[in-house]
Formats: C-alpha cells, structure tokens, sequence
C-alpha cells in the first residue's frame, strides 16, 4: 500500500511527503523535477519512491504508473497536489495560454490522475483521494479568474466524486488552504517577480506547507468511516473583504 502525492517536488508536496514517511506510510512523490525528488530520497529513505510525472501530460502520466514497483503499485491514497496559478492580471488582460495552463494542470491534470487510479480502489473497497483546492474556488477576488474557476471545479468534482463512491468505501475530502508562504506558488504566480511575491507574505503570520502536510496526516488518519468533505484553512491573519459597488 503507498499514498501518491503529486507536485512532490516542494512546498506542500514536499512537506506532504515528508510528514507521510516519518509517520510510517510508504510514499510515492510525483512530479516533474527527478533531481529534487532525488534530494528528497536520500533524506527519506526507502519508503519515499521518486516518480518522474507530468500531470500536465496524460501520456506521462500513464508511463509513471506503470513503472511502479510492486510494493507500491497499490495506491491507498491519491493526494492530488499539484497545481499553479499563473498571473493576477483582470480577465480582459490576462494570457490566454496562462489559462491554458492551469486549466491543463489544475482540472485535466488532476481528473485524468483520478481517473487513472479510482478504479483499483473501488475494487478494493478502500481509498482516499485527497484533492487541494483553495479558498479561491470559493470567494471570487480581483484577479482570480481562471485560477479560482479551476479550483470550483476541484471543489465541485471531489463533492461529486463522493456521490458516484457511495458505497464504495473510498473517501474524499478537498483542502481548502488560504494565503500559504514558503513555496513556489507565489513566485509562480507573479512570474519570478521575487519582490512583488515577497510584499505579499510582509508581516503576516501566513499558513506555512507544515499546516497542510498535518492536515492531510489528519485526514488520512481518521477511522475508515468518517469523510470531511472539505477543509478550509486561512491564516487568522486573512479574512474576507467588502462587496464593492463601482459608481
Ligand atoms: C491561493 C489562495 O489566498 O493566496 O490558493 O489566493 S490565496
């Protein structure tokens, strides 16, 4: 039995992983950077299996699950991780292919991975999809478009997912994380502007990628009858804005 964990490679991933192997669980770490996922193994030792996979890329996705090694090869649970959100910028402004983008990763990705592994869990009677959504999916704000859109779609799909389980003894819960530092996300996000990232997190006790690793050890940890459908987390430092009325 493993637990797979997409976008493995840093921020929540990487936490996600570790938390997971120092608990005891075998972990699969996905993603596209083989070298970190390297680093990570030397680290962790032999219950952390690197495995180089696009999301993105059905095709990579299949080659990726068929080279699992038989003592991995059953996955328990599926924490689908990766993920980006590319640019602020209003939607009359924005790049299309940035949109493309997380569309490709954030939807496509994230359905053909489910797609991929559900069917051995059914058949099990036993599993755990673990989706990371975000409060964007939710609250719509400037900027947000496609992004937010992308992460209502993983919010309705992990409550839909739940209604062809039924029965099944699989579970699914979908995170809901808040403004969270110390990863890639918002570097990303602005395009490498470091500075205008950085403005971002300046004097705020933001959720950090340990807040998200403990919270899927939590999820995964609870007893095989209970499913938190969702979980939404801010820092106490966030909170939700005015509903503005342009004039
Ligand atoms: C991102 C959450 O608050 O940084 O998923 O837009 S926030």
């Amino acid at each position: 039995m493993s637990i797979l964990v997409t976008g493995a490679s840093a921020g929540f991933g990487a936490a996600i992983c570790e938390t997971l192997v120092t608990a005891g669980y075998r972990v699969i770490g996905a993603a596209r950077r083989l070298e970190k996922l390297q680093e990570m193994q030397n680290r962790l030792g032999g219950n952390f299996l690197p495995l180089q996979m696009d999301v993105s890329d059905t095709a990579s996705v299949d080659q990726a699950l068929a080279k699992l090694p038989a003592d991995f090869a059953e996955i328990d649970c599926l924490v689908n991780n990766a993920g980006l959100a590319l640019g602020l910028e209003p939607a009359a402004q924005a790049d299309f292919n940035d949109w493309l983008t997380m569309i490709q990763t954030n939807i496509i990705g994230l359905t053909y991975l489910t797609r991929q592994v559900l069917p051995a869990m059914v058949g099990r009677k036993q599993g755990y999809v673990i989706n990371i959504g975000s409060i964007a999916g939710t609250y719509p704000y400037p900027g947000g478009n496609v992004y937010g859109a992308s992460k209502a779609f993983v919010r309705q799909f992990s409550l839909n997912l739940r209604a062809d389980l039924a029965g099944s003894g699989v579970r699914v819960s979908n995170i809901e994380p808040g403004l969270c530092g110390d990863t890639e996300f918002s570097n990303i996000r602005f395009k490498g502007d470091s500075e205008r990232a950085a403005k971002l997190y300046e004097n705020v006790e933001y959720i950090r990628p340990q807040d998200i690793a403990d919270t899927v050890l939590w999820l995964y940890q609870r007893p095989a009858h209970m499913n938190v459908n969702s979980i939404e987390i801010m820092p106490v430092a966030q909170s939700f804005g005015p509903l503005p009325v342009a004039r």
